[in-house]
């Protein structure tokens, strides 16, 4: 439907597995070729064949501010300017680190990263040093990266793919990585009675945004905080989409809970690529130099990442921005639920603020095992429907979508209009 879009596909599978830099942008799960993208600017991306889109992926999160900020512009100009990377410290990463911690209050101490992937698997491995256990739980559905303890039961693209457990995870590290159903807090219960002191952590996404998007219910996380706490076990929260998103201080503030380490990433790098882990000193502490868990990067604390992601959390501390992002987000789901009902569609409709997602299966829906019911079929062809009206959705029913301060009503409308037909025709 894209020629330069269609003929770029073609040549970037000569050199690039599968043609994309990561799975679900090959637009597998949801038929056709993936957009290549010329460039963006707020809310709009623009592809090769000079269309242009509302755009609700932005950047699979990071984005919260809507793309080429002009201020994030001029600080990464300004950065530039004395360099791209020192393999030294820099002041901007102290300032980076002392906003996270001052913003996060269970984080004393943070380590930055290049990216949620590196920030989980590090986080792991500090809560098996710490307590001297193995074995972690996660929960189906949820997506920490792609480091191999956690492609077990994985949300994200390992779902779109149909390949949750892959293929190259040892069977020997897999069976130590224990799931269980998301807001189940009964079968925690159950499992820590039996095998508690040999669990290192607990980690969980706070509001899972990666099997779509998934609220907990009432009392989930609280629960996993004071179990973790009676077995002596490391609570982490993944807040790699939901930090600085649901809130400044992400859905730990939220929901008023302390874990004991935390995962960021997305937004505090300001669209460029970063991670950070962070939690009690007492744990932190353990980390090298200061202690023996080992963990490095060669582009850690990038000065370029820093300047973007110190850039956005200003903006981000301004009076009113979380309640400007709440409104959008009920704007925009008012409408798509009143298309919902005079559509007489099946459609589930989830949010937390900015997050939303739209589900092909009626709710509620409250774990993997029902999600995994949706059907991906009319997806696709919704998302299809989408596309050409110019609305750029991710391109699988287990993501999330995101709205930024840079969608305006405008841009709300006419995809509340979209969606009406989108409806109407799958009717
Ligand atoms: N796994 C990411 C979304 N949850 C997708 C990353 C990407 O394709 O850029």
């Amino acid at each position: 439907m894209t020629d330069r879009s269609q003929a770029l596909f073609a040549e970037a599978q000569k050199y690039i597995v599968g043609g994309v830099n990561s799975p679900v942008r090959a637009f597998k799960a949801v038929g056709g070729r993936p957009l290549f993208i010329k460039g963006a600017e707020g809310s709009r991306i623009f592809d090769v064949d000079g269309r242009e889109y509302v755009d609700y992926v932005c950047s699979w999160g990071p984005l919260i501010l809507g793309h080429s900020h002009p201020s994030i512009v001029q600080a990464l100009k300004e950065t530039i300017e004395h360099g791209t990377s020192y393999g030294a410290p820099t002041e901007l990463e102290i300032d980076l680190a002392s906003m996270i911690v001052r913003a996060v209050p269970s984080i004393e101490l943070v380590r930055l990263v290049n990216s949620g992937t590196e920030a989980v698997m590090s986080a792991i491995r500090l809560a098996r040093a710490y307590t001297g256990r193995s074995k972690i739980i996660k929960f189906e559905g949820c997506y920490h990266g792609h480091a191999d303890s956690l492609l077990v039961k994985a949300g994200s693209g390992a779902t779109t793919l149909g390949i949750p457990d892959s293929p190259g995870v040892p069977h020997d590290l897999a069976k130590l990585t224990l799931t269980l159903p998301y807001n189940d807090l009964e079968e925690v219960e159950r499992l820590l009675e039996r095998e508690g002191e040999g669990i290192a952590c607990v980690i969980v996404e706070p509001i899972a945004g990666n099997m779509g998007l998934i609220p907990p219910v009432e009392g989930f996380l609280a629960g996993l905080r004071s179990l973790t706490a009676k077995y002596s076990m490391v609570l982490i929260f993944d807040e790699v989409i939901t930090g600085f998103r649901v809130a400044y201080g992400g859905a730990q503030q939220l929901y008023g809970l302390s874990p004991d380490l935390t995962c960021l990433g997305k937004i505090i790098g300001g669209g460029l690529p970063v991670g950070a882990y962070g939690g009690k000193k007492e744990i932190m502490e353990l980390i090298a130099p200061t202690g023996p868990v080992y963990q490095a990067g060669t582009l850690s604390g990038n000065p370029l990442a820093m300047a973007a992601g110190i850039q956005t959390l200003k903006i981000l501390a301004q009076k009113g921005i979380y309640e400007e992002l709440e409104k959008k987000g009920q704007r925009l789901c008012a409408g798509i639920e009143k298309n919902i009902q005079e559509t007489g569609s099946s459609l589930y409709l989830t949010r937390i603020g900015s997050m939303f997602c739209t589900f092909f299966q009626p709710g509620p829906l409250f774990n993997y095992q029902q999600v995994k019911g949706c059907d991906t079929g009319q997806y696709a062809q919704y998302f299809q429907h989408m596309l050409t009206q110019g609305i750029y959705l991710a391109p699988s029913q287990f993501e999330t979508g995101f709205l930024s301060l840079a969608h305006s009503e405008g841009d709300i409308e006419k995809t509340i209009t979209s969606n009406y037909k989108a409806l109407k025709t799958l009717k």
